[in-house]
């Protein structure tokens, strides 16, 4: 069945210096003919793929822009089907207007993702790259765009193809083993067995390893500075930010809402949430303000939990500090320019990075960055390694893990040779699930939907 032909806006919707209109599907390039007119008067159609051609989009009569147009053959482009890519001036009324000119002419808007989705049935990327074009558009830093890259390039998919090529190579053995069982030339050689099964699943635990780092650069980590009153939350919160960004007075109960705040340390992007400092109130607008805290509070990835240095600790603190410490927790000892009264061994229970600051004076905050991203584990990992970038591909890995595990464990404890079969060849189909081999129709059109639309 010939898929029909989609059209969209691939670049940023507003003002730009060029929008793009990609056309997609058997029978493109005519279309595109019949709306075109090349300066030199040659006809799309007779154009090989990877040309361009400058020329004028008429509607009917009226000329409605000056473009240049590049043609892509299948399946030498995109989505592996004809493509035209029509680059006009930027302006969103223009771009709207030939993208209207085409849907007249017989295409339909692409659904989100459904470029990319075509290429994926075409058999031009596998899932997991599809899934990394996605993150690509969204990626922010330096190192989210290195790992975004390394995705594109593969990396990911080169590293799941050879252990998919281990685990084939291993299941042939096993069925010639199986096939002669009484062969001495076939004996079963369980050492290079249980090597190979093990090396396999060392490569896939290495992905697995940089998940929860690899994710962090990505997306950011959801930060959220809390502790008692009167503390310096707020003072903290505008050091990291760099602008004043939250209330601070030395009244305790100036902050009441969560105030947000996005902010580069490193290669890491904090989406930091200053909160009211906790503790029992009447006031109805505090308590409000302690229970979004609170809430905030358990949808953190990292606590900068802040405590002031020129008092000792309330019992209230020691038990907030105690319900939290199972969490990315650094504790904060603000204040430290003023006489110090607290004492440290108090922290010795928790086991928890404790760091000294001042806030207020800028002090101390190196150390603070330093322990933040020793904490979150990224400064150990290399994007360009390739990293696993959604939940699914982090819960199939786990999946095939557990399988080869399974098939280690058949070995040692003197299983039949059709138990490690089975453990090897369900790690297979994992693996096969994770590229798209095997995903199903629903898992496919979930991971497509979240893309914007023109990708
Ligand atoms: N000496 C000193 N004072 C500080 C420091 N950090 C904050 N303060 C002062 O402590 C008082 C409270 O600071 P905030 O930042 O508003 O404290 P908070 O924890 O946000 O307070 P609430 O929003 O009321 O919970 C202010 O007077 C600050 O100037 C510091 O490092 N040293
Ligand atoms: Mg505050």
């Amino acid at each position: 069945m010939r898929e029909e032909i989609i059209a969209a806006i691939s670049t940023a919707q507003g003002q730009g210096g060029i929008g793009a209109i990609r056309v997609s599907g058997f029978g493109s390039i005519d279309l595109v003919d019949r709306i075109f007119h090349s300066r030199s008067g040659v006809l799309l159609k007779e154009l090989s793929g990877y040309t361009a051609r400058m020329g004028k989009i008429y509607d009917e009569k009226e000329e409605l822009d000056e473009v240049v147009v590049l043609v892509y053959r299948n399946p030498h482009s995109y989505t592996g089907e004809d493509v035209v890519e029509i680059f006009c001036h930027g302006g969103l009324y223009v771009t709207k207007k030939i993208l209207r000119l085409v849907f007249e002419k017989g295409a339909r808007p692409a659904n989100p993702g459904e470029f990319t989705k075509r290429a994926f049935l075409n058999g031009k990327i596998d899932l997991i790259k599809a899934e990394s074009v996605m993150k690509i558009i969204s990626a922010t830093g330096k190192n989210a765009m290195r790992a975004a890259v390394a995705a594109n390039d593969g990396v990911v998919s080169k590293k799941i193809e050879q252990v998919k090529d281990i685990l084939v190579e291993t299941l042939a053995q096993l069925s010639v083993w199986a096939d002669y069982p009484d062969d001495d030339d076939f004996d079963v050689d369980y050492n290079s067995l249980k090597e190979k099964i093990t090396d396999a699943r060392e490569k896939l635990i290495f992905l697995i390893n940089n998940y929860d780092a690899g994710k962090i650069l990505i997306n950011g980590v959801n930060t959220v500075i809390a502790g008692a009153p009167n503390v310096g939350k707020s003072t903290l919160m505008n050091t990291l930010a760099g602008v004043e960004k939250s209330i601070v007075t030395e009244i305790p109960g100036t902050t009441r809402d969560i105030v947000e705040e996005t902010v580069s340390l490193g290669d890491v992007t904090l989406h930091i949430s200053d909160t009211a400092g906790i503790h029992a109130t009447e006031d109805p607008v505090e308590s409000i303000g302690v229970k979004r805290a609170k809430n905030r509070l358990k949808e953190a990835e990292l606590i900068l939990f802040v405590v002031d240095g020129s008092r000792n600790l309330t019992n209230d603190e020691i038990e907030m500090i105690n319900s939290l410490k199972e969490n990315n927790l650094l504790i904060i000892v603000n204040k430290s320019d003023l006489p110090q009264r607290l004492d440290y061994s108090c922290f010795d229970v928790f086991s928890k990075a404790v760091i000294k600051i001042s806030a207020k004076n800028v002090e101390g905050l190196d150390m603070l960055e330093q322990s933040i991203l020793e904490m979150l584990g990224t400064t150990q990992i290399d994007p360009a390694e390739g990293i696993l970038i959604s939940e699914r591909q982090f819960l199939t890995l786990k999946n095939a893990t557990k399988a080869l595990s399974e098939a280690i464990d058949a070995i040692n404890s003197g299983l039949t040779l059709d138990a490690v079969t089975v453990s090897i060849d369900s790690a297979l189909d994992e693996l096969c699930v994770l590229t798209g081999e095997k995903a199903s129709q629903k898992v496919v059109d979930e991971i497509f939907s979240k893309f914007c639309v023109g990708k």
